[in-house]
Protein backbone atom coordinates (compact mmCIF):
# COMPACT_ATOMS: atom_id res chain seq x y z
CA UNK A 1 0.00 0.00 0.00
CA UNK A 2 1.48 3.70 -0.80
CA UNK A 3 -0.36 6.25 0.51
CA UNK A 4 0.68 9.98 0.73
CA UNK A 5 1.78 11.19 4.14
CA UNK A 6 1.24 14.04 5.58
CA UNK A 7 5.15 15.59 5.41
CA UNK A 8 7.43 17.19 8.04
CA UNK A 9 8.13 19.77 4.70
CA UNK A 10 5.78 20.57 2.03
CA UNK A 11 6.68 18.38 -0.47
CA UNK A 12 8.45 19.10 -3.29
CA UNK A 13 6.91 18.75 -7.14
CA UNK A 14 9.98 16.67 -8.97
CA UNK A 15 10.80 14.30 -5.98
CA UNK A 16 9.41 10.81 -5.10
CA UNK A 17 7.96 12.10 -1.32
CA UNK A 18 7.83 9.17 1.64
CA UNK A 19 5.15 7.06 1.20
CA UNK A 20 4.10 4.54 3.51
CA UNK A 21 5.64 1.53 2.73
CA UNK A 22 8.99 3.55 2.40
CA UNK A 23 8.51 5.12 6.06
CA UNK A 24 7.70 2.09 8.20
CA UNK A 25 11.18 0.86 6.09
CA UNK A 26 13.14 3.28 7.24
CA UNK A 27 11.48 3.24 10.43
CA UNK A 28 12.29 0.01 11.12
CA UNK A 29 15.91 0.97 10.09
CA UNK A 30 16.47 2.79 12.26
CA UNK A 31 15.31 1.07 14.85
CA UNK A 32 18.02 -1.39 14.06
CA UNK A 33 19.96 1.36 14.46
CA UNK A 34 19.55 2.63 17.40
CA UNK A 35 18.99 -1.22 18.95
CA UNK A 36 22.53 -2.33 17.84
CA UNK A 37 23.70 1.14 19.09
CA UNK A 38 22.07 0.50 22.91
CA UNK A 39 22.84 -3.48 22.73
CA UNK A 40 26.43 -2.00 22.22
CA UNK A 41 26.47 0.20 25.11
CA UNK A 42 24.59 -2.25 27.08
CA UNK A 43 28.08 -4.35 27.01
CA UNK A 44 30.19 -1.08 27.51
CA UNK A 45 28.40 0.00 30.58
CA UNK A 46 28.45 -3.16 32.33
CA UNK A 47 31.99 -3.26 31.88
CA UNK A 48 32.11 0.87 33.14
CA UNK A 49 32.11 -0.10 36.84
CA UNK A 50 34.83 -2.39 37.25
CA UNK A 51 37.12 0.42 35.86
CA UNK A 52 35.57 2.89 38.49
CA UNK A 53 36.51 0.30 40.95
CA UNK A 54 39.66 0.35 40.13
CA UNK A 55 39.87 4.37 40.62
CA UNK A 56 38.46 3.28 43.84
CA UNK A 57 40.95 1.01 44.76
CA UNK A 58 39.82 -1.71 44.32
CA UNK A 59 41.10 -4.42 41.71
CA UNK A 60 38.37 -6.78 40.57
CA UNK A 61 40.27 -8.26 37.60
CA UNK A 62 41.35 -10.93 39.49
CA UNK A 63 38.13 -12.32 40.21
CA UNK A 64 38.70 -15.89 38.75
CA UNK A 65 35.37 -15.59 37.12
CA UNK A 66 36.06 -12.69 35.58
CA UNK A 67 39.09 -13.75 34.49
CA UNK A 68 37.64 -16.38 32.45
CA UNK A 69 35.95 -13.60 30.42
CA UNK A 70 38.13 -10.74 30.28
CA UNK A 71 42.14 -10.84 30.49
CA UNK A 72 43.31 -7.78 32.06
CA UNK A 73 42.20 -4.64 33.39
CA UNK A 74 43.35 -3.04 29.43
CA UNK A 75 41.12 -5.65 27.77
CA UNK A 76 38.00 -4.26 29.51
CA UNK A 77 38.97 -0.80 29.30
CA UNK A 78 39.39 -1.46 25.64
CA UNK A 79 35.93 -2.50 25.71
CA UNK A 80 34.40 -0.63 27.49
CA UNK A 81 36.17 2.69 24.98
CA UNK A 82 35.75 1.11 21.63
CA UNK A 83 31.99 0.00 22.73
CA UNK A 84 30.96 3.09 23.99
CA UNK A 85 32.32 5.83 22.34
CA UNK A 86 33.09 4.37 18.87
CA UNK A 87 30.56 1.92 18.71
CA UNK A 88 27.38 3.47 20.48
CA UNK A 89 27.87 6.77 19.53
CA UNK A 90 28.04 5.63 15.45
CA UNK A 91 25.28 3.61 14.91
CA UNK A 92 23.08 5.59 16.84
CA UNK A 93 23.97 8.92 14.82
CA UNK A 94 23.62 6.97 11.85
CA UNK A 95 20.18 5.90 12.15
CA UNK A 96 19.23 9.23 14.10
CA UNK A 97 20.74 11.89 11.55
CA UNK A 98 19.41 9.66 8.42
CA UNK A 99 15.97 9.47 9.49
CA UNK A 100 15.57 12.86 10.54
CA UNK A 101 16.54 14.91 7.26
CA UNK A 102 14.57 12.59 5.13
CA UNK A 103 10.97 13.37 6.91
CA UNK A 104 11.93 16.70 7.52
CA UNK A 105 12.70 17.21 3.69
CA UNK A 106 9.81 14.46 2.81
CA UNK A 107 12.36 12.96 0.33
CA UNK A 108 12.61 9.03 -0.48
CA UNK A 109 16.16 7.81 0.34
CA UNK A 110 16.86 4.55 -1.74
CA UNK A 111 16.06 2.32 1.18
CA UNK A 112 18.61 -0.86 -0.71
CA UNK A 113 21.07 1.54 -0.15
CA UNK A 114 20.45 2.52 3.32
CA UNK A 115 20.15 -1.55 4.48
CA UNK A 116 23.33 -2.30 2.50
CA UNK A 117 25.12 0.23 4.55
CA UNK A 118 23.47 -0.76 8.17
CA UNK A 119 24.55 -4.40 6.96
CA UNK A 120 28.61 -2.80 6.48
CA UNK A 121 28.47 -1.19 9.45
CA UNK A 122 27.40 -4.62 11.39
CA UNK A 123 30.23 -6.15 9.40
CA UNK A 124 32.55 -4.40 10.31
CA UNK A 125 31.64 -4.02 14.09
CA UNK A 126 31.83 -8.07 14.22
CA UNK A 127 35.47 -8.08 12.81
CA UNK A 128 36.19 -6.01 14.84
CA UNK A 129 34.74 -7.67 18.10
CA UNK A 130 36.37 -10.71 17.43
CA UNK A 131 39.80 -9.81 17.92
CA UNK A 132 38.52 -7.23 20.25
CA UNK A 133 36.95 -10.05 22.57
CA UNK A 134 40.05 -12.66 21.89
CA UNK A 135 42.09 -10.22 23.69
CA UNK A 136 44.25 -9.66 20.23
CA UNK A 137 43.50 -5.89 20.28
CA UNK A 138 44.05 -4.94 23.51
CA UNK A 139 45.14 -1.25 22.35
CA UNK A 140 42.49 0.75 23.65
CA UNK A 141 39.71 2.99 21.86
CA UNK A 142 42.77 5.08 20.14
CA UNK A 143 44.79 2.49 19.18
CA UNK A 144 48.38 4.37 19.28
CA UNK A 145 51.39 2.59 17.63
CA UNK A 146 53.77 0.83 18.17
CA UNK A 147 51.44 -0.77 19.97
CA UNK A 148 50.03 -3.32 17.44
CA UNK A 149 46.73 -5.22 17.31
CA UNK A 150 45.95 -7.84 15.05
CA UNK A 151 45.08 -6.74 11.79
CA UNK A 152 41.28 -7.74 11.63
CA UNK A 153 40.70 -5.23 14.07
CA UNK A 154 42.09 -2.08 12.03
CA UNK A 155 40.08 -3.64 8.86
CA UNK A 156 36.81 -4.55 10.99
CA UNK A 157 37.08 -0.33 12.61
CA UNK A 158 38.39 0.60 8.83
CA UNK A 159 34.93 -0.75 6.71
CA UNK A 160 32.73 0.56 10.41
CA UNK A 161 34.12 4.20 10.03
CA UNK A 162 33.64 3.67 5.88
CA UNK A 163 30.30 2.36 6.59
CA UNK A 164 29.62 5.78 8.36
CA UNK A 165 30.62 7.43 5.05
CA UNK A 166 28.27 6.11 2.82
CA UNK A 167 25.73 7.19 5.09
CA UNK A 168 27.23 11.22 4.95
CA UNK A 169 26.99 10.44 1.28
CA UNK A 170 23.11 9.32 0.83
CA UNK A 171 22.27 12.18 3.03
CA UNK A 172 24.46 14.98 1.69
CA UNK A 173 22.59 13.28 -1.72
CA UNK A 174 19.24 13.83 -0.71
CA UNK A 175 20.08 17.09 0.03
CA UNK A 176 21.54 17.98 -2.85
CA UNK A 177 18.34 16.52 -4.76
CA UNK A 178 15.95 18.37 -2.92
CA UNK A 179 17.86 21.53 -3.26
CA UNK A 180 17.91 20.82 -7.30
CA UNK A 181 14.20 20.58 -6.58
CA UNK A 182 13.42 23.44 -4.85
CA UNK A 183 15.83 26.35 -6.46
CA UNK A 184 15.84 29.69 -3.73
CA UNK A 185 14.28 27.63 -0.82
CA UNK A 186 16.38 28.29 2.53
CA UNK A 187 17.43 24.16 3.54
CA UNK A 188 15.04 23.33 6.55
CA UNK A 189 16.66 23.53 9.97
CA UNK A 190 16.82 20.22 11.02
CA UNK A 191 18.23 18.86 7.36
CA UNK A 192 20.88 22.09 7.72
CA UNK A 193 21.93 20.52 11.04
CA UNK A 194 22.43 17.00 9.83
CA UNK A 195 24.09 17.96 6.37
CA UNK A 196 26.99 20.04 8.11
CA UNK A 197 27.48 17.56 10.81
CA UNK A 198 27.87 15.01 8.19
CA UNK A 199 29.91 17.25 5.89
CA UNK A 200 32.15 18.04 9.21
CA UNK A 201 32.40 14.05 9.69
CA UNK A 202 33.41 13.67 6.07
CA UNK A 203 36.55 15.92 6.42
CA UNK A 204 37.11 14.81 9.41
CA UNK A 205 37.59 11.26 8.74
CA UNK A 206 40.21 11.55 6.43
CA UNK A 207 42.97 11.57 9.18
CA UNK A 208 41.77 8.56 10.76
CA UNK A 209 41.00 6.41 7.05
CA UNK A 210 44.58 7.74 6.05
CA UNK A 211 45.94 6.15 9.19
CA UNK A 212 44.38 3.07 9.23
CA UNK A 213 44.33 2.53 5.44
CA UNK A 214 47.67 3.67 4.87
CA UNK A 215 49.73 2.87 7.87
CA UNK A 216 48.15 0.66 10.42
CA UNK A 217 46.94 -2.55 8.18
CA UNK A 218 50.11 -3.08 5.73
CA UNK A 219 51.73 -2.59 9.01
CA UNK A 220 49.99 -4.76 11.49
CA UNK A 221 49.69 -7.31 7.79
CA UNK A 222 53.46 -7.16 8.01
CA UNK A 223 53.89 -5.81 4.59
CA UNK A 224 56.13 -2.63 6.08
CA UNK A 225 58.55 -3.03 8.62
CA UNK A 226 57.64 -0.49 11.01
CA UNK A 227 55.00 2.42 11.40
CA UNK A 228 55.90 6.20 12.56
CA UNK A 229 53.83 7.05 15.72
CA UNK A 230 54.08 10.36 15.58
CA UNK A 231 52.59 10.85 12.32
CA UNK A 232 50.02 7.60 13.27
CA UNK A 233 48.72 9.96 16.51
CA UNK A 234 48.80 13.07 14.38
CA UNK A 235 46.61 11.92 11.66
CA UNK A 236 44.58 10.16 14.73
CA UNK A 237 43.33 13.82 16.07
CA UNK A 238 43.15 15.19 12.89
CA UNK A 239 39.74 12.80 13.06
CA UNK A 240 40.37 12.46 16.96
CA UNK A 241 39.21 15.90 18.12
CA UNK A 242 35.85 16.70 15.72
CA UNK A 243 34.86 13.34 16.02
CA UNK A 244 33.68 14.11 19.93
CA UNK A 245 31.68 16.82 17.94
CA UNK A 246 30.46 14.34 15.16
CA UNK A 247 29.39 12.76 18.99
CA UNK A 248 27.71 15.86 20.29
CA UNK A 249 26.18 18.03 17.15
CA UNK A 250 23.60 15.24 16.45
CA UNK A 251 22.51 15.61 20.47
CA UNK A 252 22.39 19.57 19.49
CA UNK A 253 20.38 18.90 16.83
CA UNK A 254 17.47 17.33 19.81
CA UNK A 255 18.88 20.56 21.86
CA UNK A 256 17.54 22.69 19.32
CA UNK A 257 14.87 21.24 17.36
CA UNK A 258 12.84 18.82 19.71
CA UNK A 259 14.15 19.61 23.42
CA UNK A 260 11.83 23.51 23.25
CA UNK A 261 8.80 21.81 21.99
CA UNK A 262 8.94 18.97 24.14
CA UNK A 263 9.43 21.70 27.19
CA UNK A 264 6.61 23.47 25.96
CA UNK A 265 8.31 26.33 24.10
CA UNK A 266 10.01 27.68 20.86
CA UNK A 267 13.62 27.47 19.30
CA UNK A 268 15.21 30.98 19.95
CA UNK A 269 16.38 31.62 16.43
CA UNK A 270 17.07 29.90 12.93
CA UNK A 271 19.71 32.29 12.19
CA UNK A 272 22.24 31.48 15.09
CA UNK A 273 21.30 27.99 14.95
CA UNK A 274 22.38 27.71 11.34
CA UNK A 275 25.63 29.92 12.47
CA UNK A 276 26.54 27.75 15.13
CA UNK A 277 26.30 24.40 12.64
CA UNK A 278 28.54 26.59 10.24
CA UNK A 279 31.19 27.29 12.56
CA UNK A 280 31.18 23.64 13.56
CA UNK A 281 31.79 23.03 9.55
CA UNK A 282 34.86 24.95 9.67
CA UNK A 283 36.27 24.95 12.88
CA UNK A 284 35.84 21.53 14.20
CA UNK A 285 38.93 20.01 12.44
CA UNK A 286 42.18 22.25 12.84
CA UNK A 287 42.31 21.72 16.67
CA UNK A 288 43.81 18.53 16.81
CA UNK A 289 46.90 19.16 18.24
CA UNK A 290 45.40 20.24 21.50
CA UNK A 291 46.06 16.49 22.03
CA UNK A 292 49.30 17.04 21.46
CA UNK A 293 50.98 19.76 23.69
CA UNK A 294 53.26 17.13 25.14
CA UNK A 295 54.12 15.35 21.76
CA UNK A 296 58.05 16.09 21.11
CA UNK A 297 58.80 17.16 16.90
CA UNK A 298 55.70 19.42 16.76
CA UNK A 299 56.58 23.14 16.21
CA UNK A 300 54.96 25.21 19.21
CA UNK A 301 53.90 27.75 17.11
CA UNK A 302 51.63 25.28 15.68
CA UNK A 303 50.33 24.11 18.55
CA UNK A 304 49.52 27.84 19.78
CA UNK A 305 47.72 27.94 16.58
CA UNK A 306 45.61 25.00 17.11
CA UNK A 307 45.04 26.26 20.69
CA UNK A 308 43.36 29.27 19.98
CA UNK A 309 41.34 27.87 17.08
CA UNK A 310 40.08 25.57 19.69
CA UNK A 311 38.64 28.55 21.49
CA UNK A 312 37.11 29.90 18.47
CA UNK A 313 35.19 26.33 18.03
CA UNK A 314 34.06 26.82 22.08
CA UNK A 315 32.21 29.80 20.36
CA UNK A 316 29.52 27.96 18.73
CA UNK A 317 28.93 26.03 21.73
CA UNK A 318 28.46 29.19 23.71
CA UNK A 319 26.24 29.97 21.37
CA UNK A 320 24.17 26.95 22.05
CA UNK A 321 24.35 27.47 25.71
CA UNK A 322 22.88 30.24 25.52
CA UNK A 323 19.92 29.22 22.77
CA UNK A 324 19.23 26.50 24.65
CA UNK A 325 19.08 28.26 28.15
CA UNK A 326 16.88 31.20 26.15
CA UNK A 327 14.32 28.22 24.92
CA UNK A 328 13.84 26.47 28.18
CA UNK A 329 13.05 29.58 29.54
CA UNK A 330 10.48 30.37 26.87
CA UNK A 331 9.10 27.27 27.77
CA UNK A 332 9.28 27.43 31.69
CA UNK A 333 7.70 31.15 31.08
CA UNK A 334 5.15 29.41 28.85
CA UNK A 335 4.10 27.03 31.64
CA UNK A 336 3.69 29.92 34.43
CA UNK A 337 7.19 30.54 35.41
CA UNK A 338 8.43 33.62 36.78
CA UNK A 339 11.59 35.01 38.47
CA UNK A 340 15.12 34.86 37.40
CA UNK A 341 15.96 31.74 37.93
CA UNK A 342 12.80 31.03 39.12
CA UNK A 343 11.06 29.70 35.88
CA UNK A 344 13.37 26.83 36.28
CA UNK A 345 11.14 24.96 38.41
CA UNK A 346 8.45 24.96 35.92
CA UNK A 347 9.81 23.07 33.52
CA UNK A 348 8.46 19.79 32.66
CA UNK A 349 10.62 17.84 35.12
CA UNK A 350 8.07 15.11 35.09
CA UNK A 351 9.01 14.30 31.39
CA UNK A 352 11.83 11.74 31.57
CA UNK A 353 12.69 12.55 27.94
CA UNK A 354 12.89 16.55 28.74
CA UNK A 355 14.65 15.48 32.49
CA UNK A 356 17.19 13.29 30.91
CA UNK A 357 18.22 16.19 28.23
CA UNK A 358 17.96 18.90 30.65
CA UNK A 359 20.84 17.22 32.99
CA UNK A 360 22.73 16.14 30.10
CA UNK A 361 22.88 20.07 29.46
CA UNK A 362 23.52 20.89 32.97
CA UNK A 363 26.62 18.30 32.84
CA UNK A 364 28.18 19.77 29.50
CA UNK A 365 28.42 23.17 31.70
CA UNK A 366 31.10 21.42 33.70
CA UNK A 367 32.32 19.26 30.87
CA UNK A 368 32.52 22.08 28.39
CA UNK A 369 34.35 24.00 31.28
CA UNK A 370 37.31 21.36 31.61
CA UNK A 371 37.57 21.02 27.82
CA UNK A 372 39.07 24.85 28.32
CA UNK A 373 41.24 23.60 30.84
CA UNK A 374 42.31 21.16 29.01
CA UNK A 375 43.13 23.11 25.93
CA UNK A 376 44.83 25.83 27.47
CA UNK A 377 48.45 25.52 27.21
CA UNK A 378 49.28 26.36 30.25
CA UNK A 379 47.06 23.96 32.02
CA UNK A 380 47.58 21.29 29.95
CA UNK A 381 50.93 20.14 31.67
CA UNK A 382 49.08 19.22 34.91
CA UNK A 383 45.75 17.45 33.47
CA UNK A 384 47.15 15.75 30.56
CA UNK A 385 47.23 12.31 30.96
CA UNK A 386 45.84 11.50 34.00
CA UNK A 387 42.79 10.96 35.54
CA UNK A 388 41.25 14.64 34.79
CA UNK A 389 40.97 13.38 31.14
CA UNK A 390 38.44 10.31 31.52
CA UNK A 391 36.70 12.64 34.12
CA UNK A 392 36.04 15.51 31.29
CA UNK A 393 35.01 13.12 28.62
CA UNK A 394 32.16 11.36 30.86
CA UNK A 395 30.24 14.27 31.60
CA UNK A 396 30.87 15.07 27.68
CA UNK A 397 30.35 12.13 25.95
CA UNK A 398 29.49 10.42 28.81
CA UNK A 399 26.17 12.58 29.29
CA UNK A 400 26.13 15.43 26.80
CA UNK A 401 25.87 12.94 24.23
CA UNK A 402 24.50 9.64 25.72
CA UNK A 403 22.31 10.89 28.34
CA UNK A 404 20.65 13.09 25.57
CA UNK A 405 20.45 10.17 23.17
CA UNK A 406 18.77 8.28 26.21
CA UNK A 407 16.78 10.87 26.86
CA UNK A 408 15.80 11.09 22.84
CA UNK A 409 14.98 6.74 23.18
CA UNK A 410 11.96 7.79 25.52
CA UNK A 411 9.94 9.63 22.48
CA UNK A 412 11.80 8.23 19.41
CA UNK A 413 11.28 4.23 20.42
CA UNK A 414 7.36 5.15 20.73
CA UNK A 415 7.70 7.14 17.48
CA UNK A 416 9.06 4.25 15.43
CA UNK A 417 7.25 1.29 16.86
CA UNK A 418 3.58 2.26 18.12
CA UNK A 419 4.62 1.46 21.58
CA UNK A 420 4.34 2.86 24.45
CA UNK A 421 7.21 3.81 26.66
CA UNK A 422 7.36 0.93 29.88
CA UNK A 423 7.15 2.82 33.54
CA UNK A 424 7.42 6.59 32.73
CA UNK A 425 8.97 6.85 36.27
CA UNK A 426 11.33 4.27 36.01
CA UNK A 427 12.79 6.37 33.35
CA UNK A 428 12.76 9.33 34.69
CA UNK A 429 14.88 7.77 37.89
CA UNK A 430 16.84 6.54 35.43
CA UNK A 431 17.97 9.96 34.01
CA UNK A 432 18.39 11.18 37.78
CA UNK A 433 20.91 8.09 38.60
CA UNK A 434 22.84 8.33 35.14
CA UNK A 435 23.09 11.97 35.58
CA UNK A 436 24.26 11.88 39.79
CA UNK A 437 26.58 8.61 38.77
CA UNK A 438 28.34 11.10 36.19
CA UNK A 439 28.79 13.72 38.11
CA UNK A 440 30.18 11.70 40.93
CA UNK A 441 32.31 9.94 38.72
CA UNK A 442 33.82 13.13 37.36
CA UNK A 443 34.62 14.78 40.59
CA UNK A 444 36.02 11.83 41.83
CA UNK A 445 38.22 11.59 38.46
CA UNK A 446 39.03 15.75 38.24
CA UNK A 447 40.11 15.80 41.68
CA UNK A 448 42.37 12.20 41.61
CA UNK A 449 44.03 13.88 37.98
CA UNK A 450 44.98 17.45 39.91
CA UNK A 451 46.76 15.15 42.72
CA UNK A 452 48.75 13.16 39.52
CA UNK A 453 46.76 10.09 39.00
CA UNK A 454 47.33 8.90 36.04
CA UNK A 455 44.60 7.85 33.71
CA UNK A 456 44.47 4.10 31.50
CA UNK A 457 46.44 2.70 34.47
CA UNK A 458 45.46 -0.12 36.93
CA UNK A 459 45.93 2.08 39.88
CA UNK A 460 44.30 -0.73 42.29
CA UNK A 461 47.36 -3.07 41.57
CA UNK A 462 50.16 -0.61 41.50
CA UNK A 463 53.42 -1.96 42.02
CA UNK A 464 53.72 1.37 43.96
CA UNK A 465 51.12 1.14 46.19
CA UNK A 466 52.90 3.00 48.87
CA UNK A 467 53.19 6.43 46.29
CA UNK A 468 49.60 5.81 45.45
CA UNK A 469 48.48 5.07 48.89
CA UNK A 470 50.59 8.73 50.01
CA UNK A 471 48.52 10.71 48.14
CA UNK A 472 45.51 11.02 50.85
CA UNK A 473 43.00 10.36 48.41
CA UNK A 474 40.60 8.91 50.40
CA UNK A 475 37.70 10.82 49.56
CA UNK A 476 37.78 11.06 45.76
CA UNK A 477 38.53 7.37 45.43
CA UNK A 478 35.50 6.63 47.57
CA UNK A 479 33.43 9.34 45.29
CA UNK A 480 34.82 6.98 42.13
CA UNK A 481 33.61 3.44 43.27
CA UNK A 482 30.38 5.14 44.45
CA UNK A 483 29.81 6.57 41.11
CA UNK A 484 30.59 2.84 39.43
CA UNK A 485 28.13 1.68 41.35
CA UNK A 486 25.03 4.46 41.41
CA UNK A 487 25.52 4.51 37.62
CA UNK A 488 25.15 0.47 37.56
CA UNK A 489 21.80 1.07 39.32
CA UNK A 490 20.96 3.85 36.29
CA UNK A 491 21.56 1.34 34.02
CA UNK A 492 19.62 -1.04 35.35
CA UNK A 493 16.36 0.94 35.16
CA UNK A 494 17.32 2.30 31.70
CA UNK A 495 17.59 -0.93 30.41
CA UNK A 496 14.59 -2.21 31.70
CA UNK A 497 12.27 0.68 30.85
CA UNK A 498 14.08 0.41 27.04
CA UNK A 499 13.68 -3.19 26.84
CA UNK A 500 10.51 -3.76 28.24
CA UNK A 501 9.32 -1.10 26.01
CA UNK A 502 10.17 -2.79 22.85
CA UNK A 503 8.84 -6.25 23.88
CA UNK A 504 5.58 -4.61 24.80
CA UNK A 505 2.89 -4.92 22.16
CA UNK A 506 2.22 -2.20 19.43
CA UNK A 507 -0.59 -0.04 20.76
CA UNK A 508 -0.97 3.05 18.62
CA UNK A 509 -0.53 4.26 15.10
CA UNK A 510 3.26 5.37 15.98
CA UNK A 511 2.59 8.74 13.91
CA UNK A 512 0.73 9.32 16.85
CA UNK A 513 3.93 9.99 18.72
CA UNK A 514 5.35 13.07 16.46
CA UNK A 515 8.61 14.00 15.94
CA UNK A 516 8.67 16.77 18.25
CA UNK A 517 9.69 19.73 15.74
CA UNK A 518 10.13 23.30 17.28
CA UNK A 519 8.61 26.46 16.23
CA UNK A 520 11.34 29.19 16.25
CA UNK A 521 11.04 32.81 17.48
CA UNK A 522 13.05 34.15 15.36
CA UNK A 523 12.42 31.80 12.36
CA UNK A 524 14.66 32.21 8.57
CA UNK A 525 11.58 31.87 6.39
CA UNK A 526 11.17 29.87 3.40
CA UNK A 527 13.03 31.52 0.83
CA UNK A 528 16.48 32.98 0.50
CA UNK A 529 15.78 35.65 -1.14
CA UNK A 530 13.75 37.27 1.92
CA UNK A 531 15.85 35.60 4.29
CA UNK A 532 18.30 36.92 6.99
CA UNK A 533 21.72 37.56 5.71
CA UNK A 534 23.05 35.55 8.32
CA UNK A 535 20.87 32.75 6.75
CA UNK A 536 22.03 33.50 2.91
CA UNK A 537 25.82 33.35 4.28
CA UNK A 538 25.46 29.75 5.98
CA UNK A 539 23.35 28.40 3.30
CA UNK A 540 25.96 27.08 1.20
CA UNK A 541 27.41 24.08 3.02
CA UNK A 542 29.42 22.81 0.14
CA UNK A 543 31.64 26.15 -0.09
CA UNK A 544 31.66 26.38 3.79
CA UNK A 545 33.01 22.16 4.08
CA UNK A 546 35.57 23.56 0.97
CA UNK A 547 36.59 26.24 3.57
CA UNK A 548 36.55 24.39 6.17
CA UNK A 549 39.48 21.66 3.75
CA UNK A 550 41.60 24.59 2.83
CA UNK A 551 41.95 25.47 7.07
CA UNK A 552 42.80 22.00 7.64
CA UNK A 553 45.47 21.53 5.30
CA UNK A 554 46.80 25.01 6.13
CA UNK A 555 46.94 24.54 9.69
CA UNK A 556 47.54 20.53 9.12
CA UNK A 557 49.89 20.64 5.78
CA UNK A 558 53.44 22.14 7.82
CA UNK A 559 53.31 19.41 10.69
CA UNK A 560 52.54 16.59 9.10
CA UNK A 561 55.03 17.38 5.62
CA UNK A 562 58.45 17.57 8.01
CA UNK A 563 56.97 14.28 9.29
CA UNK A 564 56.65 12.57 5.99
CA UNK A 565 60.13 13.72 5.23
CA UNK A 566 61.86 12.10 7.99
CA UNK A 567 59.59 9.08 8.40
CA UNK A 568 60.73 6.33 11.37
CA UNK A 569 59.96 2.99 10.63
CA UNK A 570 59.54 1.74 14.72
CA UNK A 571 58.39 -1.96 14.70
CA UNK A 572 55.17 -2.84 16.72
CA UNK A 573 54.50 -3.97 20.39
CA UNK A 574 52.29 -6.40 22.23
CA UNK A 575 52.37 -5.05 26.01
CA UNK A 576 49.38 -7.45 27.01
FE1 LIG B 1 37.18 17.29 25.10
C1 LIG B 1 39.99 15.35 25.62
C2 LIG B 1 39.14 20.07 24.87
C3 LIG B 1 34.41 19.18 24.31
C4 LIG B 1 35.38 14.41 24.56
N1 LIG B 1 37.60 15.26 25.11
C5 LIG B 1 38.81 14.68 25.37
C6 LIG B 1 38.68 13.26 25.31
C7 LIG B 1 37.37 12.99 24.97
C8 LIG B 1 36.71 14.27 24.86
C9 LIG B 1 36.75 11.64 24.73
O1 LIG B 1 42.07 20.74 24.52
C10 LIG B 1 39.78 12.24 25.60
C11 LIG B 1 40.54 11.84 24.39
C12 LIG B 1 41.60 10.85 24.79
O2 LIG B 1 41.24 9.69 25.06
O3 LIG B 1 42.78 11.22 24.90
N2 LIG B 1 36.84 19.27 24.74
C13 LIG B 1 37.76 20.24 24.71
C14 LIG B 1 37.14 21.53 24.44
C15 LIG B 1 35.79 21.28 24.29
C16 LIG B 1 35.63 19.85 24.45
C17 LIG B 1 37.80 22.86 24.34
N3 LIG B 1 35.26 16.88 24.59
C18 LIG B 1 34.30 17.81 24.27
C19 LIG B 1 33.09 17.13 23.88
C20 LIG B 1 33.35 15.77 23.95
C21 LIG B 1 34.73 15.65 24.39
C22 LIG B 1 31.82 17.83 23.46
C23 LIG B 1 32.51 14.60 23.64
C24 LIG B 1 31.26 14.63 23.25
N4 LIG B 1 39.17 17.64 25.26
C25 LIG B 1 39.77 18.85 25.08
C26 LIG B 1 41.23 18.69 25.15
C27 LIG B 1 41.47 17.34 25.34
C28 LIG B 1 40.16 16.71 25.41
C29 LIG B 1 42.25 19.71 25.01
C30 LIG B 1 42.84 16.65 25.46
C31 LIG B 1 43.23 16.56 26.86
C32 LIG B 1 44.54 15.85 27.07
O4 LIG B 1 45.41 16.44 27.72
O5 LIG B 1 44.73 14.73 26.60
C33 LIG B 1 34.74 22.33 23.94
O6 LIG B 1 34.04 21.94 22.79
C34 LIG B 1 33.78 22.57 25.04
C35 LIG B 1 32.85 23.72 24.73
C36 LIG B 1 31.65 23.63 25.61
C37 LIG B 1 31.14 24.62 26.33
C38 LIG B 1 29.95 24.36 27.21
C39 LIG B 1 28.64 24.86 26.61
C40 LIG B 1 27.50 24.45 27.47
C41 LIG B 1 26.28 24.05 27.02
C42 LIG B 1 25.22 23.63 28.00
C43 LIG B 1 24.37 24.79 28.42
C44 LIG B 1 23.45 24.35 29.49
C45 LIG B 1 22.22 24.83 29.70
C46 LIG B 1 21.43 24.23 30.79
C47 LIG B 1 21.63 25.86 28.83
C48 LIG B 1 31.71 25.99 26.30
C49 LIG B 1 25.95 24.05 25.58
C50 LIG B 1 20.52 25.19 31.46
C51 LIG B 1 19.93 24.44 32.58
C52 LIG B 1 18.76 24.72 33.17
C53 LIG B 1 18.26 23.88 34.28
C54 LIG B 1 17.93 25.83 32.73
CU1 LIG C 1 39.94 17.49 21.40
Amino acid sequence: MTTALPSQSAPSPALPGLDTATLTNLKKLTQYYAVTAFLALLIGVLLGPLQALNYGGVNVYEFPLLKVLIKSYYQGLTLHGVLNALVFTQFFISGWMLYLPARDLNVRPNMRFAWFTYLTMTAGLLTAAVPLLMNNATVLYTFYPPLEGSPVFYIGAAVMVAASLLVAGQVVGLWLSWKRANPGRVTPVVTYMSVATWLMWAVAALGLVVEVVGMLIPWSLGLTRGVDPLLARTLFWWTGHPIVYFWLLPAYISWYAFLPRQAGGRMASEGLTRLAFAMFLVFSVPVGLHHQYADPNVQNTWKVIHMFLTFLVAVPSLLTAFSAAASLEDAARARGGRGVVGWVRRLPWGNASVTAQVLAMVSFIFGGAGGIVNASMAFAPVVHNTAWIPGHFHITVGTATTLTFMGVMFWLVPHLTGKRLFAPRLALASAWWWFGGMMLFALGMHWQGLAGVPRRAQVSASAQQAAYDSMNMALPKLLTAISGGVLFVAAVLFYTVLIRTLLSPRLDDPESTPIPTSEAISPAGQNLREASLLVRRTEPLLALTFAALILVILVYGPVIAPMLANYQFIPGQRLW
